[in-house]
């Protein structure tokens, strides 16, 4: 009934108090532009500045990372579980944790949600999804209609054929490249995600699109996984210069983010072997660290920011940039931009990461030097570990109560 959403409205209220910080100069940076949102198929931030004998595997990115007109959180986390791709969408959308089990997409595509294209709708934007897979996979067109998505490019929009298409499907290069014309003919200002598909598992690529050689361990998955992620490093050095071709750049920003890990535990030895270091589970947490990359062209004041943040956080700091004000709304994550962010990123696996600490494995790290703290420290992370679970529990109880459905939204002024 109506009562445990109200309590959850004052647990969020309480612990996230002004959201908005208008004093931030990135408040409505983006008001009426564009935003093309990319979610970044199993990109992992240990790809940024690695190296395959001597070539690096992510020039563009490195480049973005170190212009003035992008900011880029180094300490931003994926926040998934078996719902992949679906989990990272879910959260996004709704800033709210995705279920222990299974794909919300799937199993609560029905609940009543308020979801970033939803509120973006009735701001005046169109919203669009694209991405060169079959519409029902992950039930994402039942899912994008109940969000309110405008469109979905799924597949059947795109010229798939032998020469362009390998392992999943439609490669990422052409992906980009067709889609073009297709946001050309979008009402202005739009929301769009692109959601790419070469860098998945099995990172298989033709030999002759490759453009770095294979990392040599005993995984088959790690070593290809550097040819891939190159592969897509240089589809999106393309699209940027696509967007400029086709006069999208300059009213746009571009977010890029990663989705979830591509390189399993499965393959610790072999990651090992690559980090020069052992993967304990302090190293394993980190390694969940995907890129958060917001491009905003003509911006100058960008750079690397350190704070430590994650997918639950994307909706609330989307909204700050617009500018657009959602009072009434309930999130699990906050603006990165505000001054007070909440103290821990949670992983739904129970792994929490907050400035000074990392818990994983039922163990409480020291996150400056990766150690397990002393005996007479070690209980400090109990305090975070209980309100983590608190605070998923109430996000469970959302889903599976659909409780916003005795949620009013729209009030005002609260
Ligand atoms: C499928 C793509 C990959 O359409 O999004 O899904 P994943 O296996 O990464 O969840
Ligand atoms: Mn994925």
């Amino acid at each position: 009934d109506g009562s445990e959403i109200s309590e959850i409205e004052t647990y969020l209220k309480e612990n996230s108090p002004d959201q908005t910080n208008k004093d931030s100069e990135l408040y409505g940076i983006a008001e009426d532009k564009n935003v093309i949102f990319v979610s970044v198929e199993s990109f992992q931030n240990f790809l940024f500045d690695s190296e395959i004998n001597g070539i690096g595997t992510t020039p563009f990115l490195n480049d973005l990372k170190q212009s003035k007109d992008t900011i880029t959180f180094e300490n931003f986390y994926h926040q998934t579980a078996q719902g992949k791709t679906s989990d990272s969408e879910f959260i996004v959308e709704n800033s709210l944790y995705p279920l222990g089990r299974g794909s919300v997409y799937f199993t609560h595509a029905g609940n009543e949600y308020n979801a970033l294209p939803e509120i973006l709708n009735e701001e005046g934007y169109e919203t669009s999804v694209f991405h060169a897979n079959n519409a029902s996979f992950w039930n994402r067109d039942v899912m994008y209609d109940n969000v309110g998505y405008d469109q979905f490019y799924d597949e059947k929009s795109y010229e798939v054929t032998p020469e362009n298409s390998f392992g999943w499907g439609l490669e990422d290069k052409a992906f980009f490249e067709q889609s073009v014309k297709y946001l050309q003919s979008q009402e202005k200002p739009f929301y769009s995600k692109f959601i790419t598909l070469t860098h998945h598992f099995p990172f298989e690529l033709p030999e002759e699109k490759a453009n770095i050689d294979k990392y040599d361990s005993n995984s088959k998955t790690l070593n290809s996984y550097f040819q891939t992620a190159r592969y897509t490093d240089e589809a999106l050095e393309q699209f940027f210069q696509q967007l400029k071709d086709a006069g999208i750049y300059e009213d746009s920003i571009i977010v890029l983010m990663g989705d979830h890990y591509g390189i399993s535990d499965f393959h610790n030895k072999a990651m090992g072997q690559f980090l020069g270091k052992d993967v304990d589970p302090y190293v394993q947490t980190q390694l969940q660290r995907v890129p958060f990359m917001i491009h905003i062209p003509g911006y100058e004041n960008g750079g690397v920011q350190d704070k430590v943040v994650g997918q639950i956080d994307v909706k609330p700091t989307l909204l700050h940039l617009l500018g657009i004000e959602e009072n009434g709304d309930l999130t699990f994550g906050d603006n990165m931009f505000a001054e007070k962010n909440k103290d821990f990123v949670a992983l739904r696996d129970g792994s929490f990461i907050t400035e000074d600490y990392l818990y994983s494995n039922e163990t409480c790290y020291d996150r400056s030097t990766g150690e397990p703290l002393p005996e007479e420290n070690a209980e400090a992370c109990q305090p975070i570990k209980e309100e983590v679970s608190k605070e998923m529990n109430y996000s469970d109880n959302i889903i599976y109560g659909d409780l916003f459905r005795f949620y009013d939204f729209n009030q005002t002024g609260k």
